[in-house]
């Protein structure tokens, strides 16, 4: 950690205090010095993303009062934090897209004029970070040096974002090595927006009551987050920087960057394949990329569990990586039946924020255990016991935990060639309508049925329970641009693949299908393995063989005899239900695409238009 000394505040010039900076980047240089002319803080700090750094960090927290450290012989090297109830999850209101022209963020993002709302931001960070320490976060989105790796500086008043990002990227003076002189870094500036008063006492975790801006400025590849020091508001290199400045950079440059889990698949004959799959919130990702399958043999390892950069190889093959490296996952839900790798993840070296903590030095969430514990002290910092009606836990409570400490991570996870990709997986979770597993016709039918995802609002969701909310590719808060022109992007990828024949084969799947009685049909979990067989199946063979599939108007469905039910008990009754083609049911929800695709207007590629065409008539000329 190159610590710059305090100076006569306001700092001039980050460069001139005498203490060895880890860089000679001009514009880097450039970049720090006048966000500390603007923020004002105390002091400038470089991290270096040493595991001294890390400890040190924590140790401070601890002091002051943000971090709790968990019993040691319970949870090693463990921390436990609490935010502010009025900070504690993303907040979507409040993030922006201020691309030059409106028409360019689309009708799923706010917008905001650049320089009015860069205006705006300068009055708010104006003094921002007095009496704070500035870090300066150069890291790595993607292993260093990776050719699909790209590289920001973050630029934060808050060491919770410090330590976790060390575990969510690649932090310090290598990154720093890699980017030499170039200028090819996204600028990230981010404050808790709570300058300190010389006599006022700091707070656990200062924020910003009044004022929350997210703001992303995709043309110059820009940042500025100010108010929250919660997840994916503060944590820049994660939703800002990796999807939605990333998806405007991969629509330059010709690849995807996408909201997705990449796991690798290997069969009981050894052979590999690898699955990247878009699941909205709530669907269960984290346990898909850490699942252990039911079926003998078949082994799922993890290569990520949120994010998938995905560029063309030489040889024609669409390779994606992680370009995370740790997991930010939910807490409440988390258990040994749910996910016991996610488990076995973060038995040390985690920190967990708006979980209970209990009497003995380790954290607690809903489920986690069977019974809950007697008596807690909950996420709001009361007395809870098993008998209080209100959570113990947040439900957005989270870990953060480095990827390579889960048991089943893939040894290949930080290759920095990415593993070819073989099959994208769309889902949601749908009661009825949508079968266990379909296959798409083609990239552009893929497309499609990624562009129409949606799922049913649960109660822990906004809105009306059982309401149909659209989300296609599971991008709705993450696209940085318009979701018409993502759409197009989507589709000349597949048109402009080096070789046709290796792009991935493009499949929806839906966990969720209910019967009358609304009874789950399918048992989830490492069953899902099963449906993963019949995709590895699929995809060892040209998408026309009718082994495992037949061909109908809704894509190519599973034979209910091709997805192994051995050792299962689910009847073909229920079977027949689970993969049948709901005629009515797909004709009903016509509709409701046609009034999604409205909102696109004429950014809406024809594409999408004909596929929805062909959807409507090969429905009515079958039924
Ligand atoms: O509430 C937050 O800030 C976290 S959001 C998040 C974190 C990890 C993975 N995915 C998400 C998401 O919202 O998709
Ligand atoms: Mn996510």
């Amino acid at each position: 950690m190159t610590v710059l000394l305090p100076t006569e505040s306001p700092q001039p010039d980050a460069t001139q205090q005498g203490a060895a900076i880890p860089t000679t980047n001009a514009k880097l240089l450039k970049f720090v010095e006048e966000m500390a002319a603007r923020c004002t803080p105390s002091r400038v700090v470089w991290a270096n993303g040493s595991a001294a750094e890390y400890d040190e960090l924590c140790h401070l927290m601890v002091q002051t009062g943000t971090f709790i450290k968990l019993d040691e012989a319970k949870r090693p090297n463990s921390y436990f934090c609490r935010s502010d109830p009025a900070d504690v999850a993303r907040v979507e209101q409040s993030t922006f897209i201020c691309s030059e022209r409106r028409s360019d963020a689309g009708p799923t993002n706010n917008w905001a004029e650049p320089a009015e709302m860069k205006d705006k931001l300068a009055k708010l960070f104006a003094g921002c970070m007095k009496g704070r320490t500035m870090y300066v976060i150069p890291y790595s989105m993607g292993p260093i040096g990776s050719p699909i790796a790209k590289i920001g500086v973050e630029v934060t008043d808050s060491p919770y974002v410090v330590v976790n990002m060390h575990i969510m990227t690649r932090v310090g003076t290598k990154v720093l090595e890699v980017l030499g002189n170039s200028e090819d870094f996204v600028r990230g500036l981010h404050s808790v927006g709570a300058p300190l008063d010389e006599t006022a006492a700091d707070v656990p975790w200062p924020c910003n009551a009044e004022h929350k801006y997210i703001c992303h400025f995709p043309e110059t590849r820009e940042i500025q987050s100010f108010g929250s020091g919660y997840g994916g508001n503060a944590l820049l290199g994660k939703k800002c920087h990796a999807l939605r400045i990333a998806s405007v950079q991969a629509r330059d440059e010709g690849w995807l960057a996408e909201h997705m889990l990449i796991l690798k698949l290997t069969s009981p004959q050894g052979v590999v394949k690898y699955i990247a799959a878009a699941f909205p919130s709530a669907c269960g990702k984290t346990n898909l990329a850490m699942m252990e399958p039911t079926l003998l043999g078949w082994k799922v390892e993890t290569i990520g569990d949120d994010i998938a950069w995905m560029k063309f190889g030489a040889d024609g093959q669409l390779y994606a990586i992680n370009p995370e490296a740790g997991f930010f996952g939910v807490a409440p839900g988390t258990s040994m039946k749910s996910n016991p790798n996610a488990m076995r993840t973060i038995t040390q070296g985690a920190i967990f924020t708006n979980c209970a903590i209990t009497s003995d030095g380790d954290v607690w969430w809903e489920d986690m255990t069977k019974p809950a514990p007697d008596h807690l002290i909950d996420w709001t910092r009361r007395y809870w016991t098993h008998k209080s009606k209100r959570k113990a836990a947040h439900p957005n409570a989270r870990f953060t935990v480095p990827a390579k400490q889960c048991p089943v991570i893939a040894a290949e996870w930080e290759d920095p060639r990415g593993v070819p990709i073989s099959a994208i997986l769309f889902g949601g979770r749908r009661a009825c309508v949508v079968p266990l597993a379909n296959e798409a016709l083609s990239w552009q039918h893929g497309t499609f049925l990624g562009s129409i995802m949606a799922s049913e609002t649960t109660a822990a969701a906004a809105g009306k329970v059982g309401a149909l909310r659209r989300d296609p590719m599971a991008m709705l808060p993450f696209c940085g641009y318009h979701m018409g022109d993502y759409f197009a992007h989507w589709l000349k990828i597949g048109k402009d693949a080096p070789k046709l024949e290796k792009l991935p084969r493009i499949f929806y799947v839906n966990w969720f299908r209910k019967n009358a009685e609304g009874k789950f049909l399918w048992p989830g979990y490492g069953e899902n393995g099963r449906v993963l067989k019949w995709v590895f199946e699929r995809v060892c063979k040209p998408a026309s063989d009718t082994a495992l599939a037949v061909k109908t108007a809704i894509g190519y469905l599973p034979k209910p005899e091709a997805i192994d039910r051995s050792g299962l008990s689910i009847d073909d009754k229920n079977m027949k239900e689970l993969l049948k083609v709901d005629v009515e049911g797909w004709l009903a929800e016509i509709p409701s695409i046609k009034e999604h695709y409205a909102k696109f207007g004429d950014r809406l590629p024809q594409g999408l238009t004909d596929e929805l065409e062909s959807l409507e008539h090969r429905l009515k000329s079958n039924s």
